[in-house]
């Protein structure tokens, strides 16, 4: 009898359907929070070879979970636990199709290696500006399923921003070519903003049309030291101001998380964070040149200390020191990681509500949770704050978790609604929030996200599970 593994084997090469002891990594997500089991890991190296792996999938009733380089924080992207269902690896796709300079595009394979798609966009003389600490070994097929965000959405937006156009295939294994290059077209429904940030769940992205910007001529960092967060969120209103459309970037970190760096890092050698509260990175993108950036910063920097808003702060002087502080920044979550597991809250709130937020969440889980450690960072200049809960320093913090995990989080969202924000601003659903998503979606959202997805997937084979339900 033929078996689906042998159909996908005679789909993609032998060589290309693993299992075994070959399915490990692809079990387990990266923040190590769950672990599944997979039928096999299929790895098909074109679109139409994924058309003919969903189709066999169908026929056999059996589910896919599309993965990429399965950097995701929120569980979507492994398995479940029954051994049953198929891991759909986009990774052997990784051409660049081609590159249009004129109109500010390139198309590219779902499974290119972010880092890689801002090299190549370099080399042709432009920037790709989408920039996250997993660029390294995330996709740009999973960046665009989930959406990512990362540390230069305040100038140019997250992955949907900065996308034209998508090459899909449907649950029913049929390929849709949407890889237009138009900046316009109003043609009906927006079928590509459906897919992107869909989480696998609606189609599986083969290919992508994305848009280049012009590189500046300089860009400098900025490391400054606060004593509040409001004197963050003030700094950053005084930033806007000042440089326009050339901030770039506007990071703000607790010092509870630098210490953590420094404990888990101390090579990095973290400035400023013993003696104050908050440090926020700014990123300057100049069009003119380097002499005319520093001078912009010195006059923000000037009126920031004149305010009283910043205490400390330095410049970076080379594009090593700037890649230094940066780094410092994204290591938060790897030194998280190190310190142990931990619970993450990716939210986001008005910008000019976040420090009544902090101090609300703060105040209510020191009461509802004694004990927890507060490590807030993230994205401030998009009102986006990593707002993660570390375990009580002694103790065992994977049982601590257990136990306290949903309290947790049900204080922090139950807040952040008050507030008026999101529970997810820019990770994604996944497995670990979707039974939280009821809680803060409307009913109406909820049944027609539901609708969408009986409509494009009747037969729960993609993803299932993943931020709704599986109906019955
Ligand atoms: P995966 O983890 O493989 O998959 C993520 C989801 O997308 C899953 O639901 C999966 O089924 C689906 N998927 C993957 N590929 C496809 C495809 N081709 N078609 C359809 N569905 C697909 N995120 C941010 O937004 N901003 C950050 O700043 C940020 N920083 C991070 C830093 C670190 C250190 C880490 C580990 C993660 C970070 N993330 C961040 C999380 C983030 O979502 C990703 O790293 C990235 O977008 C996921 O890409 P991936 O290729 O690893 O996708
Ligand atoms: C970041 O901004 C990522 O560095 C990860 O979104 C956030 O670890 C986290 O919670
Ligand atoms: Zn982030």
């Amino acid at each position: 009898m033929t078996t689906l593994t042998d159909t996908l084997a005679a789909i993609v090469g032998p060589a290309h359907v693993l299992t075994g002891a070959d399915l490990d990594s692809y079990e387990q997500d990266w923040r190590g929070r769950v672990r599944g089991r997979a039928l096999c890991v299929v790895r098909p190296a074109s679109a139409d070879e994924v058309a003919r792996v969903v189709r066999a999938c169908a026929a056999a009733g059996t589910s896919l979970v599309p993965q990429g380089g399965n950097t995701g924080l929120v569980a979507g992207s492994t398995p479940d636990d029954t051994g049953t269902q198929v891991v759909l690896s986009l990774r052997r796709m990784n051409a660049v199709r081609s590159i249009d300079p004129q109109n500010m595009t390139f198309t590219v394979e779902a499974g290119c290696i972010l880092q890689t798609l801002q090299q190549v966009a370099d080399e042709a003389g432009f920037l790709f500006p989408l920039s996250l600490g997993a660029e390294g070994s995330c996709t740009i097929g999973g960046n665009l399923a989930t959406n990512a965000g990362g540390t230069q959405v305040l100038r140019y937006g997250n992955a949907r921003e900065l996308c034209l156009g998508l090459e899909v295939v449907t649950a029913q294994g049929e390929l849709w070519d949407g890889l237009s290059g138009l900046r316009k077209d109003n043609t009906g429904y927006d079928l590509r903003d459906l897919f992107i940030g869909s989480e696998g769940t609606l189609g599986i992205i083969t290919a992508a049309t994305l848009k280049l910007h012009p590189r500046p001529a300089a860009q400098l960092t900025a490391w400054v030291a606060l004593a509040s967060l409001e004197d963050a969120t003030a700094l950053l209103g005084l930033a806007h101001q000042h440089l326009a459309a050339g901030l770039t970037g506007f990071e703000v970190m607790n010092q509870f998380a630098l210490g953590l760096v420094d404990r888990h890092y101390p090579q990095l050698r973290v400035p400023m964070w013993r003696e104050h509260a908050w440090c926020v990175l700014i990123e300057l993108s100049d069009n003119e040149s380097e002499d005319h950036a520093r001078a912009q910063f010195e006059r923000l920097l000037e009126t920031a200390f004149e305010q009283g808003l910043a205490a400390d702060a330095i410049v970076a002087e080379s594009l090593k020191q700037a890649h230094d502080l940066w780094h410092i920044r994204e290591s938060i979550t790897l030194a998280q990681a190190e310190e142990g597991v931990n619970v993450k809250h990716d939210i986001s709130i008005p910008v000019s509500r976040i420090p009544d937020f902090v101090r609300e969440a703060d105040a209510a889980l020191a009461a509802g949770v004694p004990g927890v450690r507060f490590v807030n960072f993230g994205h401030l200049g998009d009102g986006n704050l990593h707002y993660n809960i570390q375990a009580p320093a002694d103790g065992d913090a994977r049982a601590f978790v257990a136990a306290h995990e949903s309290t947790i989080s049900t204080i922090v969202y139950d807040t952040v609604s008050r507030f008026g924000g999101s529970i997810s601003a820019e990770h994604g659903v996944g497995e670990l929030k979707r039974e939280k998503l009821p809680h803060h979606k409307s009913p109406v959202a909820l049944q027609l996200m539901q609708a969408i997805k009986q409509a494009l997937d009747p037969q729960q084979l993609l993803n299932p599970g993943r931020v709704l339900a599986r109906t019955p």
